[in-house]
């Protein structure tokens, strides 16, 4: 609870119960409500979760979008936090990004990455892909984000019916920061401090990088 908002935190899960133990452990005391997506784990994920009072959300279709969509439907609180289930995204932040949120009457937040704290962080591929999908965004849709990627987002609940999100996969969070901006939400970005992860990665850089930039260029030309 931060002065009358409630705060919610969003985060989907495909086999992190270690990564999942560490970010609900940080989470600092504003926190009125953890949602985990639990997205077809096959690992003790939603167990050590629910021990460690989060609500656990099952979602069967699989992807980050995906179980994205389901936590948003399930979170109850004024304003949303999301990050990763693997310890790379810092909790301790929270309280920060909603004091910026408010302070400057924003409707959605976005946390930057860059410049990185910790280099270690990311590998050189992923920072290459990233510049390449944050540059493709701010030439197709005309607006800069510093890090179109991240997944730590702090934003007023009641937007989410403004937005059109459809993605299933890793574009879902690109999407969410582009109809933010393009639906005329009041947006910003802070930079955090992004750490290495914790557990098996997830993302398939080569598959994913091609399907954000894909889905970037049907976004843009499936406008209305
Ligand atoms: N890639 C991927 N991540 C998923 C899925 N379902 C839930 N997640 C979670 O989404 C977050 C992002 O995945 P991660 O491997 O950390 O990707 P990265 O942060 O972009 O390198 C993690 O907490 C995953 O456990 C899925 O089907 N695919
Ligand atoms: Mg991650």
């Amino acid at each position: 609870m931060h002065s009358t908002h409630t705060i919610g935190v969003v985060i989907p899960c495909y086999n992190e119960e270690d990564g999942v133990r560490g970010v609900i452990g940080r989470m600092p005391q504003v926190v009125d409500e953890v949602v985990v997506v639990d997205n077809n784990c096959t690992d003790r994920t939603a167990e050590v979760a629910a021990a460690l009072g989060a609500r656990v959300v099952a979602e069967k279709t699989p992807g980050y979008g995906a179980a994205y969509k389901a936590g948003l439907r399930a979170v109850r609180s004024d304003l949303v936090v999301t990050l990763d289930g693997d310890g790379t995204y810092p909790p301790e932040e929270i309280p920060r990004l909603v004091d910026i949120l408010l302070e400057q009457r924003l409707d959605f937040l976005s946390a930057s990455r860059f410049p990185l704290v910790d280099v270690r962080a990311m590998d050189l591929s992923n920072r290459i892909g990233n510049r390449v999908l944050t540059v493709a965004a701010a030439l197709l849709f005309s607006r800069s984000i510093r890090d179109s990627q991240s997944g730590m987002w702090v934003f007023r609940r009641s937007v989410l019916e403004r937005l059109r999100l459809t993605s299933d996969g890793m574009a879902f969070s690109e999407e969410i920061k582009l109809e933010a901006l393009l639906r005329g939400l009041r947006f910003g970005e802070a930079h955090i401090p992004y750490g290495a992860r914790i557990g098996e990665v997830k993302l398939q850089k080569w598959r994913d990088g091609w399907n954000n930039l894909w889905f970037l260029v049907r976004k843009r030309f499936e406008r209305t």
